[in-house]
């Protein structure tokens, strides 16, 4: 019997199997998201000896430096989807506005939305950096170029969502709604395989991650919140990559959060290509996702870069954060 663990392409083929109608365009689709992620895993393991490090000298849209990284993640990630024919709109944290494709025959059935590099000030000093990324269904008409309508959708609406961390070492994780999957990469293969499947959220977790730094900056439920968490039964762990903080939150449990602060009254974090496939994500593996009042995944986004507050993590941790956001009486607790 064969003991080789599957591949990803070899699980997403067992997957569509198991709907009749399935066209192979999905397993298309992300055969060219796991090919890009293999690429920049492959550039960001040898970027000090290229010239990939350092600033590419301009800013984005959101005034952001980027990275020489940042530009090289998003160019391959545009170029892969393209070539792919399978997607009709992409929309990315370095584009200004959306790619909108023009048809092609039976495809340019998806559009998606990622952050080709999330964590960019970690890329110069080796700490794990990675991509999140999130599909949906088109929705313009087929015979026309993809819109923003195939883009600004709620994490609801998500057929599928995943998230690549280049870290020790570079593991590919997904869901298309029938449980969450884990992959690592083995570099003599150039495969990325199955290494945690089924993933499941820990219910809670002794681990609690933020940026305390901005404590002084959040509103006052969410310092009397963490300062309740800070009860000595929690250890800080705080990467300062959202991709890695989450990983680590996915398979240990507890929280992560970065709120709404006095600097960033809508938080600093993207709804579209951040939060809502993390959410999807953390759902599908039975964990828990809200911006403090509301699920992340029922936030419709108005634009391409909406920001939002983020708590993710362990079902009961989190639904403990919230009851703790809410707790009039814990208000001396923050001083
Ligand atoms: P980026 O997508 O430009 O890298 O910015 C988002 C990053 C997240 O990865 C991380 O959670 C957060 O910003 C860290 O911010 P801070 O340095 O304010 O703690
Ligand atoms: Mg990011």
């Amino acid at each position: 019997m064969d003991q080789r663990p599957m591949t990803l392409i070899e699980h997403i083929e067992a997957s569509e199997r198991r709907f009749p109608e399935a066209t192979g365009a999905f397993t298309v689709l992300m055969q060219a998201i796991g090919l890009a992620c293999k690429i920049i895993s492959r550039e960001v393991n040898q970027a000090g000896l290229g010239k990939l490090l350092g600033l590419a000298g301009r800013r984005n849209v959101q005034g952001e430096q980027v990275a020489r990284l940042d530009e090289f993640a998003n160019d391959t990630l545009v170029r892969t989807l393209t070539r792919s024919g399978s997607v009709c709109a992409l929309g990315s944290e370095e584009l200004a506005v959306p790619i909108r494709l023009p048809p092609t025959p039976d495809t340019g059935h998806y559009a998606v939305v990622f952050d080709p590099l999330d964590g960019s000030s970690n890329i110069d000093v080796a700490v794990s950096v990675g991509t999140i990324f999130g599909v949906f269904r088109r929705r313009s008409p087929r015979n026309g170029l993809g819109g923003v309508e195939d883009l600004l959708q709620p994490g609801s609406s998500l057929c599928a969502a995943g998230y690549a961390v280049y870290g020790s070492s570079t593991v590919f994780v997904y869901s298309a709604g029938l449980g969450v999957h884990g992959f690592t990469l083995d570099p003599s293969l150039g495969e990325l395989l199955l290494s945690h499947p089924d993933i499941r959220v820990p219910p809670s977790g002794s681990y609690y991650s933020c940026n305390s730094g901005n404590r002084k900056a959040w509103p006052d439920n969410v310092r009397r919140a963490v300062a309740r968490f800070e009860d000595g039964s929690r250890s800080l762990r705080y990467v300062g990559s959202l991709v890695a903080d989450a990983h680590r939150t996915m398979l240990c449990g507890g929280v992560f959060l970065y709120p709404a602060d006095r600097g960033k009254p809508e938080g600093k974090l993207r709804l579209l290509y951040e939060a809502a496939p993390l959410a999807y994500l953390f759902e599908q593996a039975g964990g828990r996702a809200s911006d403090g009042t509301m699920r992340i995944v029922d936030k419709v986004p108005r634009q391409l870069h909406d920001r939002t507050p983020l708590f993710l993590g362990s079902a009961d941790d989190i639904a403990e954060f919230e009851r703790l956001l809410g707790d009039e009486e814990a208000r001396d607790d923050a001083s």
